[in-house]
């Protein structure tokens, strides 16, 4: 046996027609779809977050990410130093070119936004391509640990809370939850605390399925309270590992990529979570600093599953 004979039983034949009685059982007759994911975020060329680990997530879990970067910066702003280019002028022209292209997304996620004009927009683009079975996922970045960033104004807190309120999922932490509905931030949470927190957002028109994230009990338990309408759904556990820049960014894509998927939301939930534990858990192993995010490309292959573009249940709003 010669090596190219070798090599070439390796390539699998993509022209060829499957003969009838394909072992796997698909209909090759009809053309699959790849979803359309429009990721509204900034694009920070350094410290893994945002559109950096967006992108690779969407691709992996078989989405087709549409790019509208929010502001571009040599490395985020965790750093004491970085270059930052805001790209608000930007929005209008990109979404006018957008127009004009076979766009027709499955989803709209959005992430950070660097000022309440920026939110504006988001309002444009969602009247323009958020159609019927368009997820609108909004991930309201406005602060962590009790504090607003010091970038957000009273007017984008307000723009915020109506693009919030526009959304299909809404994904706040317990520091933006609260920054929403009004409520005071705690560092530790209980039920009643928690059901407190969740009827207020539902009192004040937020959509019927949110996720509430970096939930601490103030047991050393961390996690998420998964809403759909009437029922809670929580899911914690024991953490392990620091928390590190980008994994907002990374919990939110997962999501979205599980729902695209046909996944329930507190499924969705439990992969993101399982995800980020792991790459959390593979980052303890490689010597990254905590600035440098998560070392998400060590478990990324982990969110191929067997599932092909087109074959899963469409999530329906
Ligand atoms: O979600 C993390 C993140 C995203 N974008 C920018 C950031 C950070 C965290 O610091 O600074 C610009």
């Amino acid at each position: 046996m010669n090596q190219n004979e070798v090599i070439e039983s390796h390539i699998p034949d993509l022209q060829k027609t499957p003969a009838a009685g394909d072992p796997s059982g698909m209909d090759h007759s009809q053309k699959l779809q790849l979803d359309q994911v429009i990721v509204v975020n900034d694009l920070s060329g350094f410290g893994r977050c945002s559109i950096a680990v967006q992108l690779p997530v969407l691709s992996v879990m078989k989405a087709e990410c549409l790019l509208m970067p929010t502001a571009l910066l040599s490395n985020h702003t965790a750093y004491p130093s970085f270059y930052v280019r805001d790209l608000s002028e930007d929005l209008d022209p990109w979404i006018r070119e957008w127009q004009k292209l076979p766009i027709h997304p499955s989803a709209i996620l959005t992430g950070y936004l660097g000022n309440a004009g920026q939110v504006e927009e988001l309002f444009r683009l969602a009247d323009l391509f958020d159609k019927e079975d368009c997820l609108l996922i909004v991930d309201p970045v406005m602060g962590d640990d009790g504090s607003k960033y010091s970038s957000i104004t009273d007017a984008h807190l307000e723009s915020m809370k109506k693009l919030a309120r526009k959304a299909d999922l809404i994904t706040p932490n317990t520091t933006e939850a609260c920054l929403l509905c009004g409520m005071e931030w705690q560092e530790a949470w209980d039920q009643a605390s928690l059901e407190t927190l969740i009827e207020a957002l539902q009192n004040q028109g937020y959509p019927s399925r949110m996720i509430i994230t970096g939930i601490r009990l103030g047991d050393g338990r961390l996690g998420d309270a998964i809403i759909e309408g009437i029922k809670t759904t929580y899911r914690f556990f024991q953490q392990r590992y620091p928390s590190r820049p980008g994994t907002g960014d990374l919990f939110s894509a997962v999501v979205c990529g599980s729902l695209l998927q046909g996944d329930t939301l507190v499924r969705a939930v439990a992969r993101a979570q399982d995800f980020i534990q792991a790459a959390l858990a593979a980052t303890e192993r490689y010597n990254v600093p905590a600035q440098e995010g998560c070392a998400f490309e060590a478990v990324l292959g982990r969110l191929i599953d067997a599932c092909l573009p087109g074959e899963v249940n469409k999530v329906k709003k």
